[in-house]
């Protein structure tokens, strides 16, 4: 009955983030806590701002382009300020990287020791179809020393010290990892709390799910093409590969994370070191899908946490998501 469904110990991310920070026992400052209640303010703001965007007319161009030469939407400026403004209030930030500022940004505030880069709304030009989007962000702590330059974020994916996404769907799921696992938060509104609900989250091995956009392959390089091509014919057992392609990284991403499968954003004649962003959009996934069980390999098959951006804006292609079908991309690719 009602009574035996309702449970009366659940937890939030604040009970989950201080768990773990015991868990560190001396070792834990509490600032990488206080960082992370920063971002998960940002992120409810977001989410709430995102639901009223429909209502009240948010949505449209905003007239202005961003440093990648994307249309800004107002909800992309909105976003990009409201994730700023929640890092410079923070205190323990002291610079940011977003896909919507061309130069990094660096807090004259006092303090701060992290470095964070982020995509504030990435797969907005989905916005007005309803899709879901997404916040995806990368934590580094400053270089020893360091009052903060873009020496502490042109750096390999290794040293993130906590990286995930906020998809704000149906309902906005946060998937995080501070290197020692993932756990997926799913916004409760009425509480206003982001409660745990997909605890110690691993990637199944293999899905024969592929997700990638194939309006692309007309520039592919051909042993992409043919790789592709083979997820197409039936398998072992009987059965080809479903395609699923949402267009947005965070929506497709979260399938992949939940359900299993490959996701990919190759590098090709038209864009030629891929479309993806190293920092803001390769890295965190990168690492989240390691932290999972998962992989994520350039169109080489090298690791992208290896990968060492020279640009803050600079793109990777990128192949991620079950060990076993990335494992076949490698395989039938080198
Ligand atoms: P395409 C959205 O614009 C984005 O940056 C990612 O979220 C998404 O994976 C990709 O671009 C989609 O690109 O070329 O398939 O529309």
């Amino acid at each position: 009955d009602e009574q035996k469904s309702i449970n009366t110990d659940i937890v939030t991310l604040t009970r989950f983030i201080l768990e773990e920070q015991r868990k560190l026992g001396s070792r834990a400052t509490g600032e990488l806590t206080l960082l992370l209640n920063s971002l998960q303010f940002a992120f409810k703001y977001i989410a709430h701002t995102i639901r009223r965007a429909e209502l009240v007319n948010l949505i449209g161009l905003a007239g202005v382009q961003n440093a990648t030469g994307d249309d800004q939407k107002k909800l992309d400026v909105i976003g990009d300020e409201i994730f700023i403004n929640a890092m410079k209030s923070s205190g323990n930030v002291k610079l940011v990287v977003s896909e919507e500022q061309e130069d990094l940004i660096v807090f004259d505030t006092p303090g701060g020791n992290y470095a964070v880069c982020c995509d504030p709304i990435d797969g907005s030009s989905n916005l007005d179809a309803g899709v879901s989007v997404g916040t995806i962000f990368g934590v580094f702590k400053l270089l020893p020393g360091s009052t903060g330059n873009i020496k502490d974020v042109l750096r390999s994916g290794t040293e993130l010290v906590a990286a995930g996404y906020t998809m704000y769907g149906a309902s906005a799921h946060l998937m995080l990892t501070t290197g020692n696992g993932v756990n997926g938060f799913t916004l409760d509104t009425n509480l206003g709390e982001f409660i745990l609900t997909h605890p110690k989250l691993k990637i199944p091995k293999t899905r024969a799910i592929y997700s990638i956009n194939e309006g692309n392959s007309h520039y592919w390089d051909p042993k992409t093409v043919a790789f592709i091509e083979s997820l197409k014919k039936p398998q072992e057992n009987g059965k080809p590969y479903s395609a699923r392609y949402v267009g947005s990284m965070v929506a497709d991403v979260h399938r992949t994370l939940l359900y299993g499968g490959l996701f990919a954003y190759p590098a090709d004649t038209k864009s030629k070191t891929g479309k993806l962003r190293i920092l803001y959009e390769c890295f965190p996934m990168a690492m989240l899908l390691e932290q999972a069980g998962g992989r994520a390999v350039t169109d080489k098959g090298e690791r992208i946490l290896d990968l060492l951006p020279k640009k803050i804006h600079d793109r990777s292609g990128i192949w991620l998501g079950s060990e076993g079908e990335v494992n076949k991309f490698i395989e039938a690719t080198k």
